[in-house]
């Protein structure tokens, strides 16, 4: 037996929809490990011709904004229409504090129990680099597995945003219904990354507050450049605990897809995605050969302390390190 064998088995029962093998099929592209590495680069030569078929939905807003209730309740409405759902939760805390910034309710424990569904977790640990290539990958591993909706919930808490946005054809942002005080706060360059967005907790008394809410962002949207092109973003409120909005924003969704369909924007904002994730791969599998050669090991620390001390300046060390790294000085 060998591990191309091995991973033929896999990527079959993957195929065949098998949640088990899914999970374990994303627990070897998520490992550090060497040897996972080739098994992972096998599994997914495999997987990726299978995969493709499906809209991507990024979802994102700060914490406690009701994420993962909405991602609960929209996934439920979306299997009742016949599909099929894979949740993936970037939490980018989970390694570092050992807590949770996505917090109990990441294990959305009602649609974990729909055989439609499937709900991975992913601790982001290191950096924002890894939560994307880990995500993209495992979102492979989700498509190959029929499901047709792929939903990659993420904290609002900045960068990771943009990582998202780099892997979903659509990037849905929920806001709390706040006042026009807090609406001076709201992250522009987050706001401007979204296709729809959404005022959550839209129920019992804040429903005046959101309604207030969704007039005052449209009012901000008219000032900022739409995030994709022919599309107006639309803002609504929704309540992910009543349900009230989930389905209306479900249709968003299928519109927005209609639409990019048909005039080849979602290939092409596909393919210029692959093509990022290109030279992100190539600089991230450059530097990790770097930081591993032998050579560059012997002369980091003294760069490293020149730097530091102001002898030489940081392009210079950077240089230096680079041309030993070439073998040329
Ligand atoms: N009233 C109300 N509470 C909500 C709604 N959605 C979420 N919540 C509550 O807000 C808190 C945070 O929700 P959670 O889904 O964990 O937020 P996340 O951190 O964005 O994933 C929980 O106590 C939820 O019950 C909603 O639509 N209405
Ligand atoms: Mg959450």
């Amino acid at each position: 037996m060998n591990t191309t064998d091995d991973m033929e088995v896999l990527a079959a029962s993957v195929q065949r929809g098998d949640r088990r093998a899914t999970a374990r099929a994303i627990t070897i592209i998520e490992s550090t490990r060497e040897e996972h590495r080739d098994m992972a680069d096998a599994l997914l030569r495999m997987l990726l011709p299978e995969s493709g078929a499906s809209i991507r939905v990024g979802v994102s807003g700060v914490p406690g904004v009701g994420k993962s209730t909405f991602i609960e309740t929209f996934g439920l409405h979306i299997i009742a229409q016949g599909h099929r759902v894979a949740v993936l939760a970037v939490d980018p805390s989970s390694k570092i504090s050992g807590g949770s910034i996505l917090g109990d309710k990441t294990r959305m424990e009602v649609l974990g129990r729909d055989p439609a569904a499937f709900i991975r977790p992913t601790p982001a640990g290191g950096t924002l680099g890894g939560v994307a290539r880990r995500t993209r990958e495992a979102m492979i591993v989700c498509e190959a597995a029929g499901y047709d909706v792929v939903i990659v919930e993420t904290v609002g808490v900045g960068q990771s945003e943009t990582a998202v946005k780099d892997l979903t054809d659509l990037f849905m942002l929920l806001l709390l219904p706040a006042g026009g005080d807090e609406l001076q706060g709201m992250k522009k360059g987050i706001v401007e990354l979204a296709d729809i967005i959404l005022v959550n907790k839209a129920d019992g008394e804040l429903v005046g507050a959101a309604q207030h809410a969704v007039s005052d962002y449209r009012n901000a949207l008219h000032f900022l450049r739409p995030s994709t092109p022919n599309w107006t973003v639309p803002v609504e409120t929704c309540s992910a605990l009543t349900g009230a909005g989930v389905a209306e924003a479900w249709d968003m969704v299928k519109t927005f897809q209609g639409g990019m369909s048909a005039d080849g924007a979602l290939g092409a904002r596909r393919a210029e995605q692959a093509r990022t994730w290109l030279w992100n791969e190539v600089g991230d599998t450059l530097m990790s050969s770097l930081k591993a050669d032998g050579k560059i090991r012997e002369i980091a620390s003294t760069l490293e302390d020149q730097v530091a001390q102001g002898i030489i300046t940081p392009s210079m060390a950077a240089q230096r390190m680079v041309r030993k790294f070439l073998g040329s000085g």
